[in-house]
């Protein structure tokens, strides 16, 4: 069976990370990057890019990919294949939240919102995201694979820094 592909989006500054709570659907209830499936007929490059604006309302020109994350979930053949990528620039307003724009994030699928590197909500992210997090704010690429059982306990996993993807 075909990987899914996936993307995942984190844009960042020298020490600040834009993560968006996810509202609905796959991940429900937790910060995440920006980010989603990759569809017919776009490059993943692309298919970030898209999910990136879809979802935090701005444009990078400027996408670095830095991780490659296999998922595998007990019970289940398919494998999620994340293409993780980072960018320290955008063009565009973030849709954060403020008066004049809650009514409109209340049918958004992502809530951005800028959080300090040394204050990552890591208990309210995926569970692989504390071991692979610290590599990517101190600018390792990185390679990994993890062994889900439900969707909060890793079984087994293994995660490399590597030099190039
Ligand atoms: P639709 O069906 O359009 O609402 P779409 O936005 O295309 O969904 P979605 O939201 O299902 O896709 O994508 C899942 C997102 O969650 C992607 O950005 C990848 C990310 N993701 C999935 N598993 C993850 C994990 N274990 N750790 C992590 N991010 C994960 O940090
Ligand atoms: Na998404
Ligand atoms: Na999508």
């Amino acid at each position: 069976m075909l990987n899914k592909l996936l993307t995942l989006v984190l844009v960042r500054e020298p020490s600040r990370v834009l993560l968006g709570l996810k509202k609905k659907g796959f991940g429900e209830g937790k910060w995440n990057g920006f980010g989603g499936k990759v569809e017919p007929g776009e490059t993943i490059l692309e298919g970030a890019k898209r999910e990136l604006l879809e979802e935090s309302g701005v444009v990078s020109n400027s996408l670095e990919e830095i991780g490659l994350l296999k998922f595998e979930f007990v019970g289940d053949p398919q494998i999620l294949e994340v293409h993780v990528f980072t960018s320290n620039t955008f063009e565009g307003e973030i849709k954060e939240s403020d008066g004049s724009t809650r009514i409109f994030l209340h049918f958004a699928e992502m809530r951005p919102q800028w959080f300090y590197t040394d204050k990552i909500p890591l208990h309210q992210m995926w569970a692989d995201d504390k071991y692979w997090f610290p590599m990517f704010l101190k600018g390792s690429k990185f390679k990994g694979y993890f062994l889900f059982e439900g969707h909060e306990k890793i079984v087994k996993y293994q995660l490399d820094e590597v030099e190039k993807l």
